[in-house]
């Protein structure tokens, strides 16, 4: 399988984040990157640097006052003070309910907060070029399925799936799934889903599409009145207006046993069926896996394999596009064991 790699991913290598009102050294790191990397070299994968520019599909899935905002950021950050550069710049302030967003404030941070869900999304000098190299990437993949190829794979960090139309949050700043999907649709796709198979509810993704009924969301992921982002992801979201059937969650206790997870695939999977999809994208987050750090599924490096060939099962063009996975060290084994059996089948 041709897979997306742009060496920029290096340049988002934020030093800390908040873990349980404490800084700690950051759980999504250049580490993963490099740890897929070698192994999808290792075993044959074709590395390309991303082809495409995804500004223009960038500004149909994120707001342009964002866009601009995350562009310019590290710049306006530096504007306070030059001696920000050794600063990590962290939100404090929300605009929650009550409160307004339509108007920007002029103070950086309350601006930080406007744009962000969490604390836990550190930002740097180099995020919006890592950021936007992963949209790239996204944007490339989907080419090539246009261009006839069955499969591709961006190995791209940050992830995207938390990233909403106007803000980051859960260490994602540019959607790359709703970028594929997007780029899907423009290349002819009548019909697109995303399949989002993180540990985390991908509740970017499902807020960018919510009232659409051509791309659909399935999603599979720890139960959010225990697990992040807790305030999406449950069970009777469905969609909304035009849109309304075409959002599916299916949240699964912490603790769920492979087995558990795997009918819960097979359902997904009937649902995306059903949608009679042109194309697929697969939101491939690894945080699955047993010996993750953050999460609480419990996926064997082999049960990786089992889902690689059931996601072939669906006979669909697929862009996978690298999400969460936090056990770095066995994470490019974990993707490249999904790819080896969807290649495979
Ligand atoms: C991103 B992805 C917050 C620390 C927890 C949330 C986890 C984000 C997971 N201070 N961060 O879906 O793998
Ligand atoms: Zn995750």
């Amino acid at each position: 399988m041709i897979a997306f790699f742009s060496p920029l991913h290096v340049l988002h290598a934020p030093a800390n984040e908040f873990f349980r009102g404490q800084l700690v050294p950051c759980f999504e790191s250049p580490a993963r990157a490099a740890f897929v990397l070698e192994e999808i070299a290792a075993r044959g994968h074709e590395l390309r640097a991303p082809t495409a520019d995804s500004r223009d599909l960038l500004a149909r899935i994120h707001a342009s006052r964002y866009l601009a905002f995350l562009e310019s950021a590290w710049s306006q950050w530096l504007a306070l003070d030059p001696g920000n550069a050794a600063v990590q710049p962290f939100p404090s302030v929300w605009p929650v309910r009550t409160l307004r967003s339509d108007v920007e404030p002029g103070n950086f941070i309350a601006r930080l907060g406007l744009y962000s869900m969490d604390n836990g999304t550190p930002l740097v000098a180099g995020t919006w070029a890592a950021a936007k190299a992963g949209a790239d990437a996204a944007a490339s993949a989907a080419r090539l399925l246009a261009a006839g190829e069955r499969s591709a794979f961006c190995a791209t960090r940050p992830p995207g799936h938390h990233a909403g139309a106007d803000f980051m949050g859960g260490y994602c700043f540019l959607n790359n799934a709703a970028v594929a999907a997007q780029a899907l649709r423009a290349s002819g796709c009548a019909r697109v889903a995303v399949l989002d198979v993180d540990y985390h509810h991908g509740n970017g993704t499902q807020s960018i599409f919510y009232g659409r009924a051509d791309v659909l969301v399935v999603s599979l992921h720890g139960d959010p009145r225990t697990e992040y982002p807790f305030y999406l992801g449950h069970a009777d979201e469905a969609g909304e207006g035009e849109g309304l059937g075409f959002n599916l969650n299916l949240p699964l206790p912490a603790g769920t046993a492979a087995d558990t997870w795997f009918s819960a695939l097979d359902a997904a999977c009937s649902r995306v069926e059903r949608h009679r999809a042109d194309a697929l994208v697969v939101s491939l987050g690894l945080d699955t896996f047993v010996g993750d750090p953050i999460s609480k599924f419990s996926l064997s490096t082999g049960d990786f394999h089992r889902l690689g060939a059931r996601l072939a099962k669906l006979g669909l063009p697929t862009v996978f596009i690298l999400e969460g996975g936090y056990a770095a060290a066995e994470l490019g084994i974990n993707a490249a064991n999904v790819l080896d059996a969807f290649d495979q089948a």
